[in-house]
């Protein structure tokens, strides 16, 4: 894999999945693997997990990391190439993306969608900017339409976890008090499109992904109904794709309460994070022994380690 943008960039998806689990018992197996190599984490947005467990997982390589962070810390940059810079703007992504890549050797790139051209997002304007400027692979942290180090260390918090070969896992829309991306769910989808789970996507009318990425679910617009029998329970909040980057109102009732869990086959809970309790999920599930959303998140490290390690080997 030169790039890691999404799915289409894994040559064997199980595979990378069985690494990523290897490298959690042998997480120094490969130590020096990455030693004179610099990685570059440029965040457009905030994070928590994918900063933290992408550092580590270099580290882990034997890495350098260098992380930049738009805003106060970094020059604002312009995207349009026809653009006269007398604004805001104080540099070109064309001469910002070429610099770092002089400096590194891999870039992280973490850029949102912008939630108002949904032309510009799902034609990933911002990340493609930086493929197309700097000559070194690109590793995503959460693109506009995709996520998909969190979609690998979900599919393989799911294989750890799975009591049975085709599990039930539904994808369910929740509440939320802003309107976010469609990215997780989106490459949730993808992801386990592509794995062969028996996968639901439950959301109310008006709240359907892209059907590129949901067109191997079941979409229903009963939760209840979704939820019966389920074995993994995956909520997340995205904003509408069709009426784009709207939040939607009096759907409180589509928070994942223990009432919700009771319908399934005694469910797993998961949540990428971070999460609002008591809006999103309520808190008793997530403190609760269903929930995997701390061993989810554990597994970022794991996940990010077995990407940049095939990144590195290829690059030799
Ligand atoms: C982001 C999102 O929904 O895409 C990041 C999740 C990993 N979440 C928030 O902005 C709260
Ligand atoms: N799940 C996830 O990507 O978390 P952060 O936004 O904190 O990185």
């Amino acid at each position: 894999m030169k790039h890691f943008r999404s799915l289409h960039d894994v040559k064997d998806i199980k595979a990378l999945i069985r690494r990523a689990i290897t490298i959690k018992r042998h997480a120094l197996r490969n130590e020096a693997l990455g030693r004179g190599k610099t990685l570059g984490l440029m965040f457009m947005n905030p994070s928590l997990r994918t900063r933290m467990s992408t550092q580590i997982a270099a580290a882990n390589l034997g890495m350098q990391v260098a992380v930049l962070n738009a805003g106060r810390e970094s020059w604002a940059l312009e995207f349009n190439d026809e653009a006269v810079m007398d604004g805001e703007a104080v540099e070109h992504v064309r001469e910002a993306a070429a610099v770092l890549g002089e400096y590194c050797d891999i870039i992280g790139l973490r850029s949102f969608a912008g939630l108002t051209d949904r032309a510009a997002d799902y034609a990933e304007t911002m990340q493609s900017a930086f493929v197309q400027n700097c000559s070194i692979p690109l590793l995503s942290l959460e693109s506009a339409t995709r996520h998909p180090l969190q979609s690998l260390a979900d599919a393989m918090t799911i294989e750890e976890y799975a009591t049975k070969l085709r599990p039930k896992v539904v994808l369910s829309w929740a509440p939320h008090p802003r309107a976010l991306p469609q990215a997780v769910a989106n490459s949730f989808a993808e992801w386990m499109g592509a794995l062969d789970a028996d996968l639901w996507i439950t959301q109310p009318e008006g709240f359907d992904l892209a059907t590129s990425f949901s067109s191997r679910a079941r979409v229903c617009y009963d939760q209840d109904e979704a939820l019966k029998d389920a074995d993994f329970v995956y909520v997340k909040n995205w904003s509408s794709y069709d009426d784009y980057g709207q939040r939607g109102s009096g759907l409180d009732d589509w928070q994942i309460s223990r009432q919700k869990m009771a319908l399934t086959n005694d469910a797993r809970l998961m949540h990428c994070l971070p999460v609002r309790r008591n809006v999103v999920v309520e808190s008793a599930l997530l403190d609760g022994p269903s929930s995997l959303v701390i061993p989810q998140a554990a597994n970022r490290v794991y996940a990010a380690q077995a990407v940049l390690e095939t990144m590195l080997t290829e690059m030799m």
